[in-house]
């Protein structure tokens, strides 16, 4: 929907300039050269409506005694249903309602993660073997989509640092390194060639230390929907929502800089750090402001976007010294 002659801050442009324009535009062409092979087929799936609920997980059982924590606590958290039902998670179709309607065949219990690479202990772990359910706190923190939707989330977790040093990092490990599963069969998405599955991410090793870095395996104080995530997702709320890897199965410690996704899709559009910065406009729109969840088009609810997010204090640090609009 295209409605001429609005005002700029009625922000008509996120509605067209969305990450998937790009990847539209791939599909078509391909769809129209090798006659929709490849493309996922949604009415496999549209059948499997989730409910809605989150998935028991062998780690729920933790989630009755929640540690709490200052982040957030003055903010103004969006409902559980907006959080569940408008997602970004292509290997469930590019469209906001489609993780929520087709990630019902999720399999998130058993879950284990390979890690792998520059740490002293590396292997194939139980989820439950690296997130200590005696930790789990709940952080609320500001989700900054780089498509300049915002939302505010109460995440339930643990901080991904004190995940990390459990695997004893050596000096060789710069960056970290993260997977989503690759299974075509529970992700309907991934039966579409427009992106180079596994989804992929990537942090330097100071941004994955950083304490507000966090690694959920829950939201408002139950296990994550699928949609969301489950059974476990990264949160880097300094950054654009796209950092913030979904159902993670590899974590990877490496020397180089690894190959992120979006990244790969369009490099002159995707930063590899991805900080959330107001001063550095996205080639097809601005980042000045954003639109806060829950809103519409009569309140739209436009607020001016922060830079880091509103976490300056906590990772400006990390930055001394580097050209952001270089480095986006
Ligand atoms: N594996 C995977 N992770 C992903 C995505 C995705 O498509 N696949 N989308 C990202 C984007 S663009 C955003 S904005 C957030 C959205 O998280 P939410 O749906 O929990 O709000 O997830 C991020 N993590
Ligand atoms: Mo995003």
């Amino acid at each position: 929907m295209i409605i001429k002659s609005r005002k700029k801050s009625d922000c008509a442009e996120y509605e067209v300039t969305d990450q998937s324009t790009y990847l539209n535009r791939r599909q078509f062409i391909q769809a129209s050269t090798v006659a929709a092979i490849g493309v996922a087929s949604p009415s496999l799936f549209a059948k499997e409506v989730g409910n809605g609920l989150p998935v028991p997980n062998t780690i729920s059982s933790a989630f009755n005694n929640i540690i709490e924590t200052p982040y957030g606590a003055s903010e103004k958290v969006a409902p559980f249903d907006v959080a569940s039902s408008y997602n970004n998670f292509y290997e469930f179709g590019y469209g906001k309602g489609d993780p929520a309607e087709k990630s019902s065949l999720l399999k998130t219990d058993p879950w284990s993660i390979t890690v792998e690479g520059e740490a002293d202990i590396t292997g194939t772990f139980a989820l439950e073997d690296i997130i200590n359910e005696n930790q789990l706190e709940e952080r609320i923190y500001r989700l900054r989509c780089v498509e300049a939707w915002s939302m505010v989330v109460p995440w339930v977790g643990i901080s991904l640092a004190s995940v990390l040093q459990k695997f004893k990092p050596n000096s060789k490990a710069k960056y970290v390194y993260f997977e989503t599963l690759h299974d075509p069969n529970q992700m309907p998405g991934q039966r579409s060639g427009s992106i180079e599955w596994p989804y992929r991410e990537g942090l330097t090793i100071e941004e994955a230390m950083n304490k507000l870095a966090f690694l959920s395996v829950g939201m408002y104080g139950s296990v994550l929907p699928n949609q969301n995530g489950a059974p476990v997702r990264l949160v880097v709320p300094w950054k654009y929502g796209f950092k913030s890897i979904k159902s993670i199965v590899k974590i990877r410690f490496v020397e180089k800089m690894p190959k992120t996704t979006w990244n790969m899709l369009a490099p002159q559009e995707y930063g590899f750090y991805a900080n959330v910065n107001p001063g550095v406009d996205h080639p097809r729109w601005t980042q000045k402001q954003e639109r806060r969840l829950p809103g519409g088009i009569l309140f739209p609810n436009v607020i001016e976007t922060q830079m880091f997010n509103g976490y300056a204090e906590e990772v400006s640090d990390l930055y001394s010294g580097m050209n952001l609009v270089k480095n986006f």
